[in-house]
């Protein structure tokens, strides 16, 4: 298993202050602009694909609707749109699909996504796919047991969600459920009725994670677990791939609001919280995800797909798994996680507190609001461990905390993703928010990219991107794409 970087001080580089100013006023460019304008057109150069060979399928929620107008500003940016407005239930001897767009305007929208526009410049858009996600909500293990083996229930679940997206002319279904990969063949009724009406069908998997060091009872006994849920995982694939058009993979909350284990070696002393740490009981914040860690589960899922080919003989199956080619879309978030810390130093294992500092340090700076600023600098071989859990947050908070605050962001090694680090208020507690730039957005698309493009390892290669979600992001990061 890979170790847990060390976050030592080589791993971290500042970031030249310049590089926040620009990510903030890119972000408020778009606050502004959705604000004041509707029809706003897109400015053109902003708008090319960057990698044209990727598909990009994008997650739009009612919670954060301003992914709406996002989605219309940057359509050219996307292939599919997904609208999170749907869920399954089981009902009674049957299934029953409830939601719709929560408004007129919904209906309005998603209709002028399936047809072309005009860009600024005049040119044709092309018309985007709508397929809606449908979420299998509150089924308890006998619920998935009925409907795995009765291949009645497969039609009716069928026919449930056909019944919708006849009536909405939608292009497709997203279909997402807590244990998709038991049912490959419970989905072909589902699978043919899309297909037989020229509409796709997406399925969410869950990703690949990382097992971790086995060192004692319970590190083994993690690991194992972890070892399990990947196999079951992976381990239909072949047929899946067989009966969808995408894989949507869930590679975005990768630490997740429970941040990640802290690396035992990084806590010295004697103290309680280095014994904590070696027992694994200390979590540090960490990134959303890394383009390592996409690449590790686009290369899984691959080798998975490919692992059942062997079992297929002759040209006819050889077809068919080209067409399993494009299929899996890596997810990216385009959220912050902003989680609440407390800083220990490294070699006594004591809790340290930030000092106000006279002159700024080049890094890390925590700065105070509250009252006169107070600038602090972290003491020199800190770490941070978290107190509570984290929390997702937007593009716009997280220019509102960037405003306010003015922090210094600082680069994660090998990562590549950006955190900064503020207090609220004096004696209130510290914050470390990190944030999906642009850049670290761009490293995961060329990953993916360098992947499918890798004759050696993915000879029926093609995959893209599955972003987590557009209402959060902002102009400047979908510039990405
Ligand atoms: C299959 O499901 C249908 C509809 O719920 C039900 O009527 C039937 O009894 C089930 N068959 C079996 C073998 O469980
Ligand atoms: C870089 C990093 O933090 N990677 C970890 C992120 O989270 C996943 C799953 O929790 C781990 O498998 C990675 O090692």
């Amino acid at each position: 298993m890979a170790v847990t970087p060390r976050r030592s001080s080589p791993g971290l580089s500042a970031v030249h202050p310049i590089f926040l100013f620009l990510f903030a006023l890119a972000l408020l460019a778009t606050t502004v602009r959705s604000e004041q304008e509707h029809t706003q057109k897109p400015i053109v150069s902003e708008d090319v694909r960057q990698n044209p060979s990727l598909p990009v399928l994008g997650y739009v929620t009612p919670w954060n609707s301003r992914g709406k107008q996002l989605v219309e500003d940057h359509r050219q940016k996307f292939d599919i749109i997904s609208p999170v407005w749907y869920t399954i239930h089981a009902v009674g001897d049957g299934y029953e699909v409830r939601g719709a767009p929560p408004g007129p305007e919904d209906d309005e929208w998603y209709k002028r996504l399936q047809h072309p526009a005009a860009s600024a410049d005049g040119a044709e858009q092309k018309p985007l796919q709508v397929a809606p996600r449908f979420i299998v909500d509150g089924w308890t293990e006998e619920d998935y047991r009925q409907f795995i083996f009765n291949d009645t229930r497969w039609q009716m679940l069928s026919d449930a969600v056909m019944g919708v997206v006849t009536e909405m002319a939608f292009d497709g279904v997203v279909f997402e459920s807590g244990a998709t990969h038991a049912l490959p063949q419970s989905l072909t009724r589902l699978s043919e009725a899309l297909h037989g009406a020229h509409k796709i069908l997406i399925v969410v998997m869950q990703p690949i994670r990382t097992a971790g060091e086995k060192v004692d009872e319970l590190s083994v006994k993690r690991a194992e677990l972890i070892e399990t849920t990947n196999s079951l995982i992976l381990q239909n694939l072949p047929q899946l791939s067989l009966v969808v058009d995408y894989f949507s993979i869930m590679t975005y909350d990768m630490s997740g609001p429970g941040g990640r284990e802290i690396n035992a070696r990084n806590i010295g002393g004697e103290g309680k919280l280095a014994e904590a740490a070696a027992k694994g009981n200390v979590r540090e914040p960490g990134p959303n995800t890394s383009a390592d860690w996409v690449r590790q589960n686009l290369l899984s899922f691959i080798e998975a797909t490919d692992a059942g080919s062997a079992n297929h003989q002759g040209f006819q199956a050889s077809l068919e798994l080209q067409q399993a080619s494009r299929k899996f879309l890596m997810g990216a978030p385009l959220y912050g996680y902003r989680y609440p810390v407390m800083f220990v130093n490294k070699n006594s294992g004591h809790f340290v507190e930030p000092t106000p500092a006279e002159k700024l340090p080049d890094k890390p700076l925590i700065t105070g609001s509250a009252g006169p600023k107070v600038r602090k600098k972290l003491p020199e071989d800190s770490v941070a461990i978290l107190i509570r859990g984290g929390e997702a947050i937007t593009a716009s908070e997280i220019v509102d905390l960037i405003k306010e605050n003015k922090p210094e962001a600082l680069r994660l090694e090998p990562e590549g993703e950006y955190y900064f680090d503020y207090e609220e208020k004096p004696g209130t507690g510290f914050y470390r928010v990190f944030l999906p730039t642009k850049e670290s957005l761009g490293h995961v698309l060329k990953t993916i990219k360098d992947v499918t493009e890798d004759d050696l390892i993915s000879p029926f290669g093609g995959a893209g991107v599955a972003l987590w979600e557009v209402g959060q992001s902002s102009a400047g990061l979908l510039a990405a794409l």
